[in-house]
């Protein structure tokens, strides 16, 4: 089974590059982001929830966002892989994460962390906010908050992975087939 974790700042391409690796991997995609934008559409108490918090740019509670995988991943159980998107997102995520797989004997192959410059994340972020309807991706303040967000309570994620010798930097920058190319390579070495 091929786990993988997509991991990096708001905007860095998570999204975009995992459409790419589940064609290429055939791949299931458990992205926390689409999941609670779906529980919002939806109007349940989850979404209710999580939509005070991704409005103001800020990460929705652990509890809300590790009940919400394991399903998801027993809900799968004839996948080849999984990529998680976006999650884990704090180390108490990661170690939830942990965990479940152990528990299922699925363990995580690599994690994949884009790294793009700040300025880049806000170019695109403002840019997809033209057409997305997205509110966390229309205001600049609100993007600088995801950002600070990450530096503080994301990136501490690759401590976690760089002791399992599972962490793998890859350069964000470029065109999306240039990037795809990077992501094939680390994976299938
Ligand atoms: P997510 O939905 O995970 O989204 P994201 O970080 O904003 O973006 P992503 O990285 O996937 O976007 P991409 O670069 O592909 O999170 C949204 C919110 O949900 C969080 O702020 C948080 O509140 C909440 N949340 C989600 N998971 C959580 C968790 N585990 N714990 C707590 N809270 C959680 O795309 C960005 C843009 O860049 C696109 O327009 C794309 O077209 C463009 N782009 C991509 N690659 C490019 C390239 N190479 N060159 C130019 N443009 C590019």
């Amino acid at each position: 089974m091929l786990n993988i974790v997509l991991f990096g700042p708001p905007g860095c391409g998570k999204g975009t590059q995992s459409e790419k690796l589940i064609e290429k991997y055939q791949l299931v995609h458990l992205s926390t982001g689409d999941i609670l934008r779906a529980e919002i559409a939806n109007n349940t108490k989850l979404g209710i929830e999580a939509k005070a918090f991704m409005d103001k740019g800020q990460l929705v509670p652990d509890q809300v966002v590790i009940g919400m995988i394991a399903s998801k991943i027993d809900n799968n159980k004839n996948a080849k892989g999984f990529i998680f998107d976006g999650f884990p997102r704090t180390t108490a995520q990661a170690e939830a994460l942990d965990v479940m797989l152990a528990e299922r004997n699925i363990p995580v192959k690599c994690m994949l962390s884009l790294e793009v410059d700040k300025e880049e994340l806000v170019k695109r972020l403002l840019n997809r906010g033209l057409t997305s309807g997205r509110a966390d991706d229309q205001n600049p303040e609100i993007i600088e908050n995801r950002i600070k967000e990450y530096n503080a309570k994301t990136a501490p994620v690759i401590q976690f992975y760089e002791k399992q010798g599972k962490f793998r930097p890859i350069k964000g920058m470029g065109s999306i087939d240039e990037i795809f190319e990077r992501l094939c390579k680390a994976i299938e070495k």
